[in-house]
């Protein structure tokens, strides 16, 4: 019995530490791909409610390998992807991945995603903050920058 109560108040410390979290993650998906797609892309909101910058560091998950974080950059005319190493989430602030711009560029997994699936994604922040993320994939028909060569640096 102390052993079952012990293992509860475990939990609902956990849960709290989750609800009191600074960084929120909304509308998060990943667009389902041919199956012939090397990388698959993810997207979504990340609100900073703290006073504090953050930066999104790093993403990880069990079902997608090689999760990288990039940014579709348009020059002279050209759209081209270029990793980053960090993402600013300035303070009081959201910044949104989308289409055309920041993205999570993931290798895809096989058998490959369908529309429905859901795929968690851990986002790491600077000084250690982890956030879980469920991602939704969904069908978006629309070409767009996701689907050029990669540039490798
Ligand atoms: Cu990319």
């Amino acid at each position: 019995m102390r052993r079952v109560l012990a293992s509860l108040g475990i939990v609902a410390t956990i849960a709290f530490t989750q609800s009191a979290h600074a960084i929120e993650v909304s509308g998060a998906w990943i667009r389902e791909a041919p199956p012939s797609a090397r990388m698959i892309g993810g997207f979504m909101v990340i609100r900073n409610n703290s006073k504090q910058d953050v930066f999104l560091v790093r993403a990880q998950s069990k079902r997608v390998e090689h999760i990288e974080i990039h940014r579709t950059v348009h020059e002279e005319g050209m759209a081209r992807m270029v990793r980053q190493n960090e993402v600013k989430i300035p303070a009081n602030t959201s910044v949104t991945f989308k289409p055309g711009d920041y993205h999570l560029m993931m290798a895809a997994p096989k058998p490959p995603l369908k529309a429905g699936d859901k795929v968690n994604i851990t986002l790491e922040f600077n000084e250690g903050e982890k956030v879980d993320v469920v991602y939704t994939v969904k069908k978006m028909k629309m070409m767009n920058h996701d689907e050029m060569p990669h540039h490798h640096h």
